[in-house]
């Protein structure tokens, strides 16, 4: 009997392909360097493993621009080579979620190509076109997160279309019902070749308003930098219009149909939106007939993260869905690497890294880490020069954009971190060198053994990971809370600061726990907590 549940407190470890390891020596991750790297993933003690997207794409923002959707581009290698690399991950007991990209496609898409090629071609609408304003400028006011209108002007149907994102991601118009049609075909496609489930890129954006209505001003008090960055007029229009749709609960439902129809099928949503996010991520999980779990951007901000922060989320999330199912991540190929986001005060990167990913994987719901947080990797500083993302050119250098984050993965201490014979695509950090898995391994005091060991802990208590959460402590630096499963209650504390803390014991009978890697020192009924420390204990 297949485990239908396995992604409720699954760990979901994060690969990004070009960067994971290079096999045929372009300088650049692919299909068969994830499947020789799996047992680094399956030791960790990861459940699942997420590829960003490998489809076939000009990638021009590196494969979230997809041309052909049931096929690897030539770069990463060929179905055959995902074929192996799944029957490799379910080997070592790992499960395989793609990241599909349905809200647009590349502007090199067929779909695309003879979309704008007439205004009365079969796929004339599969897109969002609409005809400019008497005096030449875009049907509207709606602003791309990658910077400027979100309309581009094509001079052969002499229409504008839609693009959330750059000029070459034209936005699908997902109110055909032939365009659903063709993408839960996609869907099929991967289900019935053995994937585990999906990674829903921007699930929020899938729908527009058909009235095509001007966004309203953001008011200065809600405006908040957590999704696009500060300089981008996007943080200044609340976006009610061009994103969040009702619309949006009939597709995801017609997707969970496909998805029922296999065994042990799980999806994970992002939602993108500074305003509503949590909101949004609890009505897309709620109900058991959507999607299973969603992300928010919460703690992929730049906000700091603290007790009383933790709490907030925690607790606003449970209040918008008390039956929905939230997937949290600090990291990811998008964000500022979290040990470098939250380092504003801290003297031991090592101890902090091992608090925060204790902390995340004590959290209720599930947990994505992304590549090279095992290792602790601080963001790369990179030049100008040697800039990929499109994002952080157009907002240089107010912005710096997602490259930081996805410089290669170091497995080895040599100056190519094992990571390719060839120059890589983005260069690798020198500082990153003493931190390869290779060096970490030898050590066991290192993060990589604590993520290691942490992982192990959290199995061994499943309160941990299915658990209710009730939060006892958010003053000063100390977060406590009580997490119970069944008649396991267990009892977690962390002290989110440099200097060392000390807790009365909130309840009586409360067994230490050992095998987490912490150490603390019990004195009567007090706590006392290292900097950097945690406490766990089992409520008899
Ligand atoms: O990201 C969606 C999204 O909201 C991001 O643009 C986010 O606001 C930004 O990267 C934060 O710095 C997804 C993918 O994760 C991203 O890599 C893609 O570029 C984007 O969709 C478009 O497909
Ligand atoms: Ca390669």
């Amino acid at each position: 009997e297949p485990d239908r549940d396995w992604w409720r407190g699954a760990v979901i470890y994060q690969i990004y392909p070009r960067s994971f390891q290079d096999t045929n020596g372009d300088g650049i991750g692919d299909l068969q360097g994830i499947t020789t790297r799996l047992p680094h993933i399956a030791g960790l003690g990861a459940d699942a493993i997420w590829i960003s997207p490998f489809f076939t794409s000009p990638m021009r923002d590196f494969g979230y621009d997809v041309s052909n959707y049931v096929d690897v581009d030539p770069i990463f290698g060929t179905l055959e080579d995902f074929d192996a690399l799944i029957a490799e991950a379910h080997r070592l007991g790992l499960r395989v979620m793609i990241d599909l990209v349905l809200s647009h496609t590349s502007d090199r898409h067929p779909w695309f190509v003879e979309s704008r090629s007439s205004r009365s071609n079969a796929k004339a609408d599969w897109y969002v076109w609409a005809d400019s304003k008497p005096d030449g400028t875009p049907p509207n006011n709606w602003l791309s997160i990658f910077g400027g209108s979100a309309w581009q002007w094509d001079p052969t149907r002499l229409q504008y279309y839609l693009h959330n994102f750059l000029t070459s991601q034209p936005d699908l118009n997902l109110h055909n019902p032939q365009v659903q049609e063709a993408l839960l075909a996609v869907e099929r496609f991967w289900l019935e070749r053995g994937v585990d489930g999906f990674r829903l890129d921007t699930i929020n954006f899938y729908f527009h308003d058909r009235e095509l209505r001007d966004n309203p001003a953001l008011v200065p008090e809600r405006r908040n930098a957590s999704t696009a960055p500060a300089v981008n007029p996007y943080n200044y229009q609340e976006h009610i219009y061009d994103k969040n749709r009702p619309e949006n609960l009939e597709f995801l439902k017609r997707f969970r149909a496909v998805m029922d129809e296999f065994p042990a099928i799980a999806a994970v949503g992002e939602v993108g939106d500074s305003q509503r996010g949590l909101e949004i991520a609890g009505e897309y999980t709620s109900g058991g007939d959507k999607v299973h779990m969603c992300y928010a951007f919460e703690f992929l901000a730049p906000d700091r993260l603290t007790p009383q922060r933790v709490a907030e989320v925690l607790r606003d999330f449970h209040r918008a869905a008390p039956e929905g199912w939230a997937c949290w991540a600090f990291s990811n190929h998008d964000v500022v690497r979290h040990v470098s986001r939250w380092a504003d005060g801290v003297t031991d990167h090592d101890a902090h890294a091992k608090l925060l990913a204790s902390l995340l994987m004590s959290l209720r719901g599930t947990v994505c880490i992304y590549q090279g947080e095992e290792l602790a990797l601080a963001e790369a500083e990179l030049d100008y020069e040697d800039l990929q993302d499109p994002y952080g050119i157009q907002f240089w250098p107010d912005f710096k954009g997602r490259d930081g984050c996805r410089t290669p993965m170091v497995w080895e201490s040599l100056p190519d971190g094992g990571f390719s014979s060839a120059t890589p695509w983005l260069p690798i950090s020198q500082s990153h060198i003493p931190r390869a898995v290779a060096v970490q391994e030898g050590d066991p005091a290192s993060v990589l053994h604590h993520y290691r060991r942490f992982l192990a802990f959290r199995k061994a208590n499943p309160a941990l990971a299915k658990g209710e959460i009730e939060f006892v402590e958010t003053r000063g630096s100390l977060l406590g809370f009580l997490r119970s499963h069944g008649n396991e209650k267990v009892f977690c504390l962390f002290n989110m600061s440099d200097e060392a803390a000390t807790k009365e014991l909130p309840m009586k009978r409360l067994e230490p726990l050992e095998g987490h890697g912490f150490v603390s020192e019990i004195l009567d009924h007090e706590v006392k907590l290292p900097a950097w420390g945690a406490f766990f204990a089992r409520l008899a």
